[in-house]
């Protein structure tokens, strides 16, 4: 029974409209997950999420919900964990819903850095007489910011957010000596990831864990009970210096490419029978190389920028990722850690021995659960 009587903050119901929200993260992209709640005499009479792209936002869900029940949702506080849109894109402004509706109170977890919205829709409202909240609470802003980071990120920093997945053991090994490294981590481990797949745009891999792994790196293994259930699927980029793929065409990969889009990218000098025949098959282009004779990883996220993702993640071993790491270009690392000892192995980082403590690689937890039998560990920079 909810005591009206209680007064919430209104950290306390934007911290509600969040959590409905997260709920929902792998069904959005490119779009941010925002939540929504309506608060009528102190009681949240409805909540929202945003839906696929083209479908229903936040906020449009939320009163249509509180409709359905038969709320009267006239003089309602809506609290948004993003700042309602203003523009036609692919659906009507939500603006003119909420005033269309009579909301007299919206509270904004974040304003939106679309260059279409930005700042544009508080201020909409606010000359419709709507009281607009802004909040300004340190710990929730940053959690809603990352419940949108790649969306937030792509607009803001104008380049995709980076987030690199691996899978270790205690001892923080990442592969035995021999390479083999299916699987330190559990099932559970493995679905929860699906789920950090689904939210991306873009997941990114090396040739050597195609090689070694055989796999598909797609987007399957969902509770499909969502209603508004849409499964993305992310572009599978694999960097692959050589085009030795070439010698591997049979492999799960290349395989419903109609389905699960492919990108090879290849390095600027790579053989050229070699690279004639990848793309027979898929979609291949060449990068420039960096003094190591990799990939130029710069160069890769540029590109992935134009074609508009705004979230990657990178699947790989221990030599891109800590490529990747070295480079400082990564935003959150999601690490799986496994209750087991390996020895001797493969590690992140191995060509770096630093020297003074005061140059660590210092990251932020920012979440950490038990998944099944392993530990999930979210870092941010
Ligand atoms: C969402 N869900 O709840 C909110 C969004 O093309 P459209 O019409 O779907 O508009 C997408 C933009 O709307 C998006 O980039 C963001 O700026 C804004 N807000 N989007 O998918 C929502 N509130
Ligand atoms: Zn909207």
């Amino acid at each position: 029974m909810l005591n009206t009587e209680m007064i919430f903050s209104d950290s306390y119901y934007l911290g509600k409209a969040l959590d409905f929200a997260n709920q929902f993260d792998y069904r959005t992209y490119p779009n941010p997950c925002v939540g929504c709640v309506l608060v009528k005499n102190g009681e949240i009479v409805s909540y929202g999420a945003s839906e696929p792209q083209g479908k229903r936002h936040a906020e449009v869900a939320a009163i249509d919900n509180a409709k359905l029940a038969g709320v009267d949702v006239s003089g309602c506080c809506a609290y948004v964990t993003l700042e309602p849109c203003c523009h036609f894109g692919k659906t009507p402004p939500c603006t003119s819903y909420l005033l269309s509706h009579n909301i007299k109170k919206v509270v904004i977890g974040l304003l939106d850095p679309n260059p279409l919205v930005s700042s544009k829709g508080a201020d909409i409202l606010k000359s419709h007489g709507v009281e607009v909240i802004v909040i300004e609470d340190e710990k929730l802003n940053e959690k809603i910011f990352l419940s949108m980071r790649g969306f937030l990120n792509f607009h803001t920093n104008k380049k995709p957010w980076i987030r690199l997945k691996t899978a270790l053991s205690i001892d923080g090994v990442m592969a035995l000596s021999n390479g083999v490294s299916q699987w330190i981590t559990g099932i559970e481990a493995r679905l929860h990831n699906q789920r950090l797949r689904a939210r991306a745009g873009a997941v990114l891999t090396s040739i050597k864990t195609v090689i070694c792994d055989n796999p598909l790196m797609n987007v399957r293994e969902f509770d499909r009970s969502d209603k508004h259930f849409n499964l993305n699927q992310p572009l599978r980029v694999v960097l692959d210096t050589h085009a030795n793929g070439s010698d591997f065409m049979h492999y799960e990969i290349f395989k419903h490419q109609d389905k699960f889009p492919l990108l090879w990218i290849c390095g600027e000098n790579c053989d050229r029978d070699k690279f004639n025949k990848l793309s027979k098959i898929t979609n291949v282009i060449k990068f420039p190389l960096r003094l190591n004779n990799h990939i130029c990883l710069n160069a890769v996220i540029n590109y992935l920028y134009e074609l508009n993702i705004n979230e990657v993640h990178v699947e790989a071993g221990a030599i891109l990722t800590s490529a990747f790491i070295e480079q400082d270009l990564f935003d959150e690392t999601a690490i799986y850690q496994a209750p087991v000892f390996l020895g001797n192995g493969t590690r992140l980082m191995r060509n770096i021995d630093l020297i003074n403590l005061e140059n660590m690689k210092k990251l932020k937890i920012v979440e950490n659960k038990i998944v099944g039998q392993d530990l999930f560990i979210d870092m941010v920079k």
